[in-house]
């Protein structure tokens, strides 16, 4: 078995690499809108055509292509020794706008690292399978993670039918359209992955500061999603005396600044942010009746998570009462904080050390899919940097030399696991 050198890895990729730059700017092109923003939720015709996309280059790269029953998409290197495999990858789903890296890196690296030991050491030992997860964002429904947890099995089926889109097309709809096969959602769990590493632009400015090459993440911070819905009384905006009304809008006005005092008192890294807004019946003579806004929670610590979750949901109900207004609060989602498995950043330090990587510990204020498989599989993520820390942005940009380590990281842990 040919032993990986050092340098190998690092010059092969420094050798090859570019082709990067051209899966970025075409897989970049699926979705996006004037003004460079990439819009592509889930189970889209954008998001269909940019797996078939993925096929194209996994077939290239000498992979056998599948898709499951959520729609994730597999691409394997088969080892010589059947019934286990180490999987590479992130999502495909984009948010509202978003940047041309955010998830699609982590698919395109995967390949590409597979592609490259496959040249460079043919079969593996063990299978080694880059993948196209499906959906993370929950940009189309506010349900996310749907392809991690699938993989993971922790997906229930009645969630398909559950949460709709604005269209009022449920997931299980959307994704039969893409030609998914719900009876399947069991067959989607892989209990023969014994390894799963996902590299992601860091989201942050932290390595772009410190000039260090990949962050090896330690933990994933927790995140609790939900909807507060406002409830006052339309009225005519010429003829209610200010003393009289039921406003809604004021009310919710006072929880969102009230949401972000309590987060800045907490002190980093605790983060609170009202993203949507919706006001009914939305006229500039009508006193609002009902509006709607969602909050993103997050700590990295659980018991502060819940110390801030509380004191937020406190704070809406009190500006509701102030303004003669009723509250309801709708959990969506809550991921608690995920530490990633011990052997794996080991594995990513070490490695990194060898090849002469600058790398950095990090903690993980964006959610990923990992916090999922890490429930189940021994999973390690690659941070690149993101320059400026901008993301979830149109701005969102990591120069090719400052992917290519975290490439050649990827590629040498992968052999070390499955060679
Ligand atoms: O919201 C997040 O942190 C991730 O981008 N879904
Ligand atoms: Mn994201
Ligand atoms: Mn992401």
């Amino acid at each position: 078995m040919p032993q990986a050198n050092k340098t190998e890895i690092i010059d092969y990729v420094k050798q090859n690499g570019n082709i990067l730059d051209e899966y970025i700017e075409k897989l970049g092109a699926f979705g996006r809108v004037e003004g460079g923003g990439i819009i592509r939720p889930v189970y889209t015709p954008q998001w269909l055509a940019a797996r078939e996309q993925l096929v194209e280059w996994m077939q290239e790269a000498g992979l056998s292509v599948r898709t499951d029953a959520v729609g994730n998409l597999w691409g394997k290197l088969e080892g010589s020794e059947p019934g286990k495999s180490y999987a590479s990858g992130s999502h495909l789903d984009t948010v509202k706008e978003g940047g041309k890296y955010d998830g699609g890196l982590g698919i395109l690296t995967a390949i590409v690292a597979l592609r490259f030991l496959n040249e460079l050491y043919g079969q593996p030992k063990f299978s080694l399978e880059a993948v196209a997860l499906c959906e993370e964002e929950g940009s189309r429904f506010n349900k996310t993670f749907l392809g991690s947890r699938a993989i993971t099995g922790t997906l229930p089926a009645e969630e398909l039918d559950e949460s709709a889109d604005a269209e009022g097309i449920s997931i299980r709809q959307a994704a039969e359209t893409c030609g998914c096969d719900l009876s399947q959602l069991e067959a989607a769990r892989r209990d023969d992955l014994v390894g799963f590493i996902e590299l992601h632009i860091e989201q942050g400015r932290l390595l772009d500061d410190v000039k260090r090459e990949v962050g090896i993440v330690q933990a994933i911070t927790g995140t609790r999603h939900m909807g507060v819905t406002f409830e006052g009384q339309a009225d005519h905006a010429g003829t209610t005396p200010m003393d009289l009304r039921k406003d809604a809008l004021v009310a919710a006005a006072q929880a969102i600044t009230k949401i972000q005092a309590i987060a800045l008192e907490m002190g980093r890294p605790a983060v609170a942010t009202v993203g949507q807004l919706s006001v009914v019946p939305g006229a500039t003579n009508i006193v609002p009746a009902l509006v709607n806004i969602t909050v993103d929670i997050r700590h990295s610590d659980q018991a502060k998570k819940e110390t801030l979750i509380s004191r937020i949901e406190t704070a809406c109900r009190e500006a509701a009462a102030s303004q003669g207004v009723s509250v309801a609060i709708e959990q969506h989602q809550d991921r608690v904080p995920a530490l990633m498995t011990p052997a794996m950043i080991n594995l990513l330090q070490s490695t990194a050390d060898e090849l002469g990587i600058l790398n950095m510990p990090m903690v993980s204020g964006a959610g990923h899919d990992s916090q999922v498989m890490v429930e189940q599989i021994p999973t390690g993520m690659i941070f690149v940097p993101s320059i400026a820390g901008r993301s979830h942005s149109r701005a969102e940009y990591t120069p090719l030399t400052e992917i290519l380590p975290g490439v050649a990281l990827l590629a040498q842990a992968l052999y070390k696991l499955a060679y």
